[in-house]
């Protein structure tokens, strides 16, 4: 039979989180945030071994998280932020800026960066998702991030 790895949510007592949050669409950011330090707090994470930094938007997301990243502090680096689509195209940049820039932070890097960025056509369905009727994209984050950090553990040994 082969042997299986999987992320489970043992031993996070010594384990420190970083969380990258912007302040733009702040009503909805608060709620993500509120998820994941529920999630992470609920696992046994101690509060003090999260830190959370502030951006002004999801724009900025990939640089501050590249930053925690590579200050090795970390297991895993959340993302959260909250783009909701305008009359133009700028929402389509952000989120591909955002989408990639964690993608590369984390594969340059070795730590997890989860994507707890909302993709929204209206801010009806943002609401919905940062605690509503269709969850909470930090809750859900903050759960992959307990299991991708557990996971690279079992990996590495
Ligand atoms: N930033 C967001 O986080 N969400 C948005 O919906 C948004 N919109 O729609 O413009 C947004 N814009 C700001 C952007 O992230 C940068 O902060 C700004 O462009 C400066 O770099």
């Amino acid at each position: 039979m082969a042997n299986q790895f999987a992320g489970d949510r043992n031993s996070v007592s010594e384990d420190r989180f970083g969380v990258v949050v912007s302040r733009y669409n702040h009503s909805i950011t608060s709620q993500l945030l509120n998820g994941a330090l529920e999630t992470l707090t609920a696992a046994g994470v101690p509060e003090d071994h999260v830190d959370v930094a502030w951006v002004p938007g999801a724009f900025e997301i990939p640089l501050a998280a590249l930053r925690l990243a590579n200050s090795r502090k970390y297991v895993a680096v959340i993302c959260l932020g909250a783009v909701i689509r305008g009359e133009t195209s700028h929402d389509q940049h952000i989120n591909r800026a955002v989408s990639i820039g964690a993608t590369q932070a984390a594969l340059q890097t070795g730590v997890p960066v989860l994507f707890g960025v909302l993709t929204c056509d209206t801010l009806e369905q943002a609401i919905h998702r940062a605690g509503g009727n269709v969850g909470n994209k930090g809750t859900e984050s903050a759960a992959a991030a307990l299991e991708m950090a557990s996971l690279l553990k079992k990996l590495n040994t």
